[in-house]
């Protein structure tokens, strides 16, 4: 699973410096448009981009809905939906998607808004990174649209999450009758949700029953439906006891970190054998990877995943005489 394992390579500073670069750049690939009007029916579409549980704990990644059916002319706006962060990005005529991958934060094609507002059916068009949350460490996209002038079935991708998320927009000629309503679509979706939250749940059940007075599961998703939690949140220990924390996904990577944030968190750093307290990383732990620390002092450690505590996923280790 090295291609999600190495989906969030950016070191923090490397991120916010992208982001930093982005805000400058976004203005203007935005205003090179003029906004044809599709006529008078033109409608516009929505999709939400990702899904998400109200404690940000499950992140869904899908398009939703997956495969929309448009007429030329019309619009289709992508909406972020998750914390997590996804892409909606339409590969040029020729490109693969091995190409782009893995999502590379210091690769401006990668997290920039790209292309023009009317798609042209051949080349590279990118929302840059969609999120409804602005304490991503990326610019924030909360919303991307396109008009469809010509016809033809049309697949993107999220360039984070690759092969394993993508949709199609099916552009058909004006005046075509609609096979679907959007508040079908709505209601489609909204099943589509609950599926990736009921799945999210049930891996979450799991995790608990894998975890144990010395085991930490860090993290555990199916691909689609991902749990951003450490479980149990807070353990208890003795003085010269270990915890080793597992990555049960198969698709997220994750971090355990103590102490202050590293600038590379993808590197692991600190003495794992003797903690007692300060700095401690795991670098990446891609999906079936475990990392174990043994803790030689009492004390409440806190710790988080680098990656994904802006979701809520930090834990504590409490360690007694
Ligand atoms: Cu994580």
């Amino acid at each position: 699973m090295t291609r999600q394992a190495e989906n969030h390579l950016a070191p923090r500073l490397l991120r916010l410096l992208i982001a930093f670069t982005a805000a400058i750049l976004l203005p203007v690939s935005v205003c090179g448009a003029a906004a044809a009007d599709g006529g008078k029916s033109a409608r516009t579409w929505t999709v939400q981009v990702g899904s998400e549980s109200s404690d940000q704990a499950i992140q869904g990644m899908a398009f939703l809905p997956e495969n929309i059916y448009v007429n030329a002319g019309d619009k289709v706006t992508w909406r972020a939906n998750s914390a997590e962060i996804h892409t909606v990005t339409f590969l040029a005529e020729g490109q693969s998607l091995d190409s782009t991958q893995p999502f590379n934060p210091a690769v401006p094609a990668d997290v920039t808004q790209m292309g023009s507002k009317d798609y042209d059916g051949h080349s590279y068009y990118n929302s840059g990174v969609m999120t409804n949350v602005s304490d991503s460490g990326f610019v924030q996209v909360k919303k991307y649209t396109l008009a469809f002038a010509n016809q033809g079935d049309f697949t993107y991708y999220c360039l984070v999450h690759g092969m394993a998320m993508k949709g199609t927009v099916h552009v058909r000629a004006a005046g075509t009758e609609y096979p679907y309503s959007q508040s079908q679509y709505d209601h489609q979706s909204e099943k589509r949700e609950r599926t990736i939250l009921r799945d999210g749940e049930r891996q979450w059940d799991v995790a608990r029953d894998q975890a144990g007075p010395h085991t930490v599961i860090a993290g555990t998703d199916n691909g689609t439906s991902m749990v951003m939690r450490f479980v149990q949140q807070k353990i208890e220990i003795r003085v010269g006891e270990s915890v080793t924390f597992v990555n049960n996904g198969m698709g997220a990577p994750h971090t355990v970190t103590f102490g202050t944030e590293p600038a590379n968190f993808l590197a692991p750093l600190g003495d794992r054998d003797h903690f007692s307290g300060g700095d401690l990383n795991s670098g990446l732990m891609p999906p079936g990877s475990s990392f174990k620390v043994t803790f030689t002092k009492a004390g409440e450690f806190d710790y988080i995943c680098a990656l994904h505590d802006y979701m809520g996923m930090k834990g504590t280790v409490e360690v007694r005489d």
